[in-house]
C-alpha cells in the first residue's frame, strides 16, 4: 500500500519509533516559531538549557499578541525578545509586522518540513504542505536546542473534497462544516490530510484558513498537498525556490475517510458558546449585531480583505455597527493598499487597526454589554471575551453583516466580485530582523517584568490535598489562565499571573489554593481545550496544583501539565467523578510506584471514606519527566545527551 502525505513527511524526519497510531514517535524539527505571549517563557527556558545558538534550520520570534504599550512592560518584553533573538540566531518579526501564522505562511513556510510553534494555530502553515504543530513553549525551547519532538503517532484522516464552492461560500465554511460534523473533540489524536479534486479550487491562504481552524477540532494538525497552486503562491512571494511537489500516493491508506462535496455547502455561522455550535446562515439571519471584526490568523489574508473591500466599494457600514479590520500582516496591508482598498475601507466607515491579534486575544475591541459581535476569528467561548455573545463566520458573511446591522446572507449581495490576484505580493522584509552576526556583543534587554523561571522539585511520593475546584466539560485554557489586556502583560511574571488562575470560573481559586498548600482540580471532557499557553499549567503549578482528574484531556494542555510535573489522570469509572465534591480531601499514595507499575492508580477520598480508580496513559518518557518534576528538570539530563560541543 502507498503512503499518505503525513507518513511521507514523518518518515523523512523520524528518529525513533514506528508510524503506528498511538505509539510514541520522535521527529526532528526543521523550524520553530514563538510569539510574544509564549515567547518570553520559551526564551528563558531555552536560556536555561545553556547553548549559544539555536540548532534548527530556522527559528522565528514574532510579536503580535500584546502590542498595547500601556506602560514600560510591553516594550521591555519586546526588547527582551528582540535582543534575545539577535543573540541566539533567531529571526525577529517586529510588532506591527503581522500575526505569526500569516507571516510564517507568507515568508517562511516550506512544503514537506516540520514546524513546531508555541501557539495552537501553528497548523496554519499546513496550508502549504508542512506538518506544523502547536505545542507548549517548553517543547519549542527544547526543539530550538536541537531536541527531537515526541508525540503519539496520530491517526490520519483523509478529508476528500469534491466539487467546488458556490459563490459567496468560503473556505471558512468548509472548516465550520467539519466542526459541525465532528465537534471540538472530533479531532483529538488525529491529523487531517486534505485531498481530492475539490482542493484544486482553493488558494493557499484559503487552505490555511482551514488548517488554522483544525485546531478547534482538537486535531494535532491539518495539511494540504503541495502542487502547482502552492508553487504559484510561493512565486508571488518571491520564494519559488523552496517549492517542491508533495502528495499522497494514489493507493495510500488512511485510518478514516471523510467526504465533503463543496458544491453542497452554504454560508455558516458558529454561534455562541463554542466553535462547533455551527448553523446554516438561514437559521440565524437577522440576529442583531453591533460589532463586526475581520481579522485574526484565520481570516485576514489579502483575499479576505479584498472581498470585504469589493463589497464596500459603494456602501457604508451600518450606523449601529462598529466595524473593525485587522489586516493579518504588513504585506497584506501594503498589498491591499496598492489595490486601493484602504480608501474604500475609510470611505465606508470601517475602523482600521495595525496588524496583529488585537481583539482576538482580548487586547481591545471588546463588545459593549449586551452587544452581539460577529468575527472572522476561530474561537468564541465566553471566557475568552468577558461573557459576550460572539458569532464566527467568513469575511463574506462579516461584510454583509456590517452593512446590514444583523447577520446577513452574502449571497443576497449580487454576483461575487472579481478579486484581482497580485502577480507579486508587496515584498519587504525590513520588519524581519535577521540574527546578529556578532552575537557575543549583543546584550539582552531585561526589564523588571521579566521574572526568573519558576522551578519545582521532583515528584512527591504521597500526593494529598483538597479538591480546590470542580468544573464541567470543555474547560478551555481561557478559563484556566485568561488573557486580555489586564493579564497578558504578565506572561513573563508567573507569580503575578497566578493571581488570575481560573478567574472566569472562580476568582477565589488562587487565594484558596495558597491557603490549602495546593491540591487537585476535577474536570470533565476535553479539559484544557484551546490554546497552547503553558501558563495554564505553569501558573497552577506555582499555586501547588498536583494533579487534574478529568474524563479526557485536550492534547496540548495534557502535554503542558506533564511538562510542569502535574499529573493528568482520567477516571476509570466516569461515575466516580459525580461522587467527588469540591472541598473533598484526596490522597494518592506511592504515586510513582503506582504509575510505573501499570496504568491504574488508586485514589482515596478521605472525606467520603471511599476509594476509586484513575487511569494514566503516560509513555515511559513521560513518566520520567513527571518523576523529575517536569520537562525542564528532565531536560537538563536530556540536554547532556543531545548537546554536543559546538
Ligand atoms: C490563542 O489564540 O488563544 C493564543 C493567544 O494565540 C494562544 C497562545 C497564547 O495563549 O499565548 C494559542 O492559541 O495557543
Ligand atoms: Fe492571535 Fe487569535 Fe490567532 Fe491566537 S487565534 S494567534 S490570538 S489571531
Amino acid at each position: 500500500m502507498g503512503r499518505n502525505l503525513v507518513q511521507k513527511i514523518f518518515e523523512a524526519h523520524l528518529v525513533e519509533g514506528e508510524l503506528t497510531p498511538g505509539r510514541e514517535i520522535a521527529v526532528t524539527v526543521d523550524q520553530t516559531l514563538t510569539q510574544d505571549a509564549t515567547g518570553t517563557m520559551a526564551s528563558l527556558q531555552f536560556e536555561a538549557v545553556g547553548i549559544p545558538k539555536v540548532r534548527t534550520k530556522l527559528s522565528v520570534s514574532y510579536v503580535d499578541h500584546n502590542m498595547l504599550q500601556e506602560d514600560f512592560k510591553n516594550m521591555d518584553d519586546h526588547l527582551f525578545l528582540q535582543t534575545f533573538a539577535a543573540k541566539y540566531g533567531i529571526y525577529f518579526s517586529k510588532p506591527g509586522n503581522g500575526i505569526c501564522h500569516q507571516v510564517h505562511l507568507e515568508r517562511f513556510a516550506v512544503p514537506g518540513q516540520i514546524l513546531l510553534g508555541s501557539d495552537s494555530h501553528t497548523p496554519t502553515s499546513g496550508g502549504m504542505g508542512m506538518i506544523a504543530i502547536g505545542v507548549g513553549g517548553l517543547d519549542v525551547a527544547l526543539a530550538m536546542a536541537g531536541a527531537p519532538f515526541y508525540l503519539k503517532m496520530p491517526k490520519v484522516v483523509s478529508v476528500r473534497l469534491s466539487g467546488s464552492l458556490q459563490p459567496w461560500v468560503a473556505a471558512k465554511d468548509i472548516i465550520l462544516e467539519l466542526l459541525r460534523r465532528l465537534t471540538v473533540k472530533g479531532g483529538l489524536g488525529k491529523i487531517f490530510e486534505y485531498g481530492g479534486e475539490g482542493v484544486k479550487s482553493l488558494t493557499v491562504p484559503e487552505q490555511a484558513t482551514i488548517t488554522n481552524m483544525g485546531a478547534e477540532l482538537g486535531a494535532t494538525t491539518s495539511l494540504f498537498p503541495s502542487d502547482e497552486r502552492t508553487r504559484a503562491y510561493l512565486k508571488a512571494q518571491g520564494r519559488e525556490e523552496v517549492w517542491k511537489p508533495l502528495q499522497a500516493d494514489p493507493d495510500a491508506g488512511y485510518d478514516e475517510v471523510i467526504e465533503i462535496d463543496l458544491s453542497t455547502l452554504e454560508p455558516m455561522v458558529a454561534c455562541p458558546p463554542s466553535p462547533d455550535n455551527v448553523r446554516p446562515i438561514r437559521e440565524v439571519e437577522g440576529t442583531p449585531i453591533g460589532q463586526v471584526i475581520v481579522g485574526s490568523c484565520t481570516n485576514s489574508s489579502y483575499r479576505d480583505l479584498m472581498v470585504v473591500a469589493k463589497v464596500l466599494e459603494d456602501k457604508k457600514v451600518h450606523p449601529m455597527v462598529s466595524f473593525h479590520i485587522n489586516p493579518g500582516s504588513r504585506q497584506v496591508y501594503e498589498t491591499v493598499a496598492r489595490k486601493g482598498a484602504l480608501t474604500t475601507f475609510i470611505a465606508a466607515g470601517a475602523r482600521l487597526s495595525e496588524s496583529g491579534c488585537l481583539g482576538c486575544i482580548g487586547m481591545g475591541q471588546a463588545p459593549g454589554s449586551g452587544v452581539n459581535s460577529l468575527r472572522t476569528f476561530n474561537r468564541n467561548w465566553p471566557a475568552r471575551y468577558g461573557g459576550s455573545q460572539i458569532f464566527l463566520a467568513s469575511p463574506e458573511v462579516a461584510v454583509a453583516t456590517a452593512i446590514t446591522g444583523a447577520i446577513a446572507d452574502p449571497r443576497k449581495l449580487g454576483p461575487f466580485p472579481k478579486i484581482p490576484w497580485p502577480r507579486r505580493f508587496a515584498l519587504d522584509d525590513s520588519a524581519i530582523l535577521p540574527p546578529s552576526s556578532e552575537p557575543e556583543r549583543v546584550e539582552i534587554h531585561r526589564g523588571p517584568n521579566i521574572k526568573p523561571l519558576p522551578t519545582r522539585g521532583s515528584m512527591e511520593q504521597h500526593l494529598e490535598g483538597e479538591v480546590l475546584l470542580k468544573v464541567g466539560d470543555d474547560i478551555s485554557t481561557d478559563h484556566i489562565m485568561p488573557a486580555g489586556s489586564k493579564i497578558l502583560p504578565l506572561r513573563s511574571n508567573i507569580p503575578a499571573m497566578a493571581e488570575y488562575v481560573f478567574e472566569p470560573v472562580d476568582p477565589t481559586f488562587p487565594r484558596r489554593a495558597k491557603e490549602k498548600g495546593g491540591g487537585f482540580v476535577v474536570g470533565g471532557v476535553n479539559y484544557g481545550q484551546g490554546s497552547s499557553r503553558e501558563h495554564a499549567a505553569l501558573a497552577p503549578m506555582d499555586l501547588g496544583l498536583k494533579a487534574v482528574l478529568a474524563r479526557t484531556f485536550a492534547r496540548i494542555h495534557r502535554a503542558n501539565l506533564i511538562n510542569f510535573g502535574i499529573l493528568p489522570l482520567s477516571f476509570v469509572d466516569e461515575q466516580d467523578s459525580d461522587r467527588i465534591e469540591q472541598g473533598d480531601r484526596l490522597a494518592i499514595e506511592g504515586v510513582l510506584e503506582q504509575v510505573r507499575a501499570g496504568t491504574i492508580l488508586v485514589v482515596k477520598n478521605l472525606t467520603k471514606g471511599i476509594t476509586f480508580q484513575v487511569r494514566h496513559d503516560f509513555t515511559p518518557r513521560e513518566i520520567e519527566i513527571l518523576a523529575a518534576g517536569g520537562r525542564l528538570n528532565h531536560a537538563r539530563k536530556e540536554a547532556e545527551a543531545f548537546v554536543q560541543v559546538d
